[in-house]
């Protein structure tokens, strides 16, 4: 048995001829005298129609033994059909089980019954069964695909560095640590110090996709435990080219998807948010005084809580750049200010409350890096062979780290971002 057809392109155009569609069985009617099996695919739907006036009686018997979600192949007859998916129905010939689920199922993948998050994650390949799940991934497939073009488009190469690593990236608190034969280890929290090595390396511009991971202890809608970032760095550049980078590949981003997956957001029912000029820019002081002027309470210094948040998301609504940080809040790694040392070379992407991206120019001269780390209570000696790299021939440079699961909820229309990944991490969950 070999598969002719999708569901997709069994259309009236076929009529006459003979397919073999291979499957999934969504739904069983059997109205005694004919009986209506929808075979579902990742294309689409198709349906078998077994008149028993037509249809053998041998091939009745087994489309009566089809239980949901079984696998099936049926070869058959195309026909016209006004009122079937597609406009078409197959008389079946010939008929083959290739593997029989079983009874009741874990959840409903035709979603007559709606299930708890929770319910669909534990048996996630069911929930994926459904169009309005999958269409999540197909989208972000499409962001990912898009990203890869643009970066290779720039002149940026792609890098995969460790996981497991000796120390702390973006703070010590939300590492998981890991034993490494007699040594202490860590998981990843960022590819930070090997994308900014690499400038070192004379390669000009890096990017990598990868995992990362953050013992985020909270249980909240836009944090995992272990998230996708995209990572971007790029030498003799700055902190304004890097947003103008970041800037012109989302632009790119919505373009493709609303050109090349507009059947996945209209079953999403979700419209894709602008973005073709340059994003609006709002300084750190300027947020805290729209933060104060919404009756949020926020001291200068501060990083933004959630209901800051939502305040400045309120306000500028859309994608914006919120820059000029605080750099005592900001990591050991970005560059302060030259003539005013309290503000640092950093921005965050926002879209409405939600942060998407942080980036900054980076510290590139080895003592005041060193001086940083210390102001940050922690020890050089902790980032020996991070530190080597500056020693030796280190361009200026900048760049940024993208959540990939958040930036899919924009472009998706997700409010939890446990429905952009996956198989996903967070407090309570390591399986699936
Ligand atoms: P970063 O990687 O820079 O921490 P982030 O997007 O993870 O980026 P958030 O955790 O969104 O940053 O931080 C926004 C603010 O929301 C922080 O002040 C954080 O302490 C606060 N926050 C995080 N989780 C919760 C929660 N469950 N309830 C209330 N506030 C929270
Ligand atoms: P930051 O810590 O802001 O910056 O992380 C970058 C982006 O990654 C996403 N993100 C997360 N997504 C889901 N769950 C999490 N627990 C989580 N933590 C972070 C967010 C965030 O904006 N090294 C810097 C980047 C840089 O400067 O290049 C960094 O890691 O969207």
């Amino acid at each position: 048995w070999r598969r002719t057809n999708y569901a997709k392109d069994t259309t009236p155009e076929i009529a006459g001829e003979d397919v073999t569609i291979m499957g999934w069985v969504h739904e069983i009617r059997d109205l005694g005298g004919i009986i209506f099996v929808i075979i579902r695919d990742v294309t689409g739907r198709v349906q078998i129609t077994a008149p028993s006036k037509k249809v053998d009686a041998e091939i009745l018997e087994e489309l009566r033994a089809f239980r949901k979600e079984s696998v099936v192949a049926v070869k058959g007859t195309v026909q016209e059909a006004g009122k079937a998916p597609n406009g078409v129905e197959i008389i079946p010939k010939e008929i083959k089980m290739l593997n029989l689920s079983n009874q009741p199922l874990p959840m409903d993948p035709t979603e007559k019954v709606k299930a708890e998050i929770d319910t669909r994650l534990n048996s996630r390949f069911l929930d994926l069964r459904k169009e309005n799940v999958s269409a999540i991934f197909k989208i972000k497939g499409q962001m990912f695909h898009t990203i890869r073009d643009f970066f290779y488009e720039n002149g940026f190469y792609e890098i995969n560095t460790p996981k497991l690593v000796a120390s702390a990236t973006e703070g010590g608190t939300e590492l998981f640590p890991i034993t490494y034969f007699e040594k202490e280890a860590f998981l990843g929290q960022s590819p930070q110090l090997y994308k900014q090595m690499m400038m070192g390396s004379g390669m000009d511009k890096v990017f990598e996709i990868g995992q990362i991971f953050r013992a985020e202890e909270h249980d909240t809608l836009r944090h995992l435990n272990e998230a996708v970032s995209i990572d971007a760095e790029a030498s003799f550049m700055d902190d304004e080219d890097m947003m103008k980078v970041l800037n012109d590949m989302l632009v790119k981003v919505i373009s493709d998807i609303n050109e090349n997956c507009s059947e996945e957001l209209e079953i999403l029912g979700h419209e894709l948010p602008e973005a073709d000029g340059e994003f609006p820019k709002v300084t750190y002081d300027e947020a805290v005084d729209i933060i104060n002027s919404k009756g949020v309470e926020m001291d200068w210094g501060e990083d933004l809580s959630r209901d800051a948040e939502k305040a400045l998301g309120d306000t500028m609504g859309g994608f914006y750049f919120l820059t000029k940080w605080p750099s005592a809040i900001k990591p050991f790694y970005v560059m302060p200010f030259e003539d005013d040392e309290k503000y640092a070379h950093a921005f965050d992407l926002m879209y409405n409350n939600l942060e998407l991206s942080s980036g900054a120019t980076r510290v590139h001269q080895y003592d005041l890096l060193v001086k940083q780390i210390e102001e940050r209570d922690l020890n050089p000696d902790g980032f020996g062979s991070y530190l080597k790299a500056f020693e030796y021939g280190m361009p200026p440079h900048a760049g940024w780290g993208v959540g990939a699961d958040r930036l899919t909820m924009v472009l998706t229309g997700s409010e939890n971002i446990r429905e952009c990944v996956l198989f996903p991490r967070d407090r309570h969950r390591l399986t699936p």
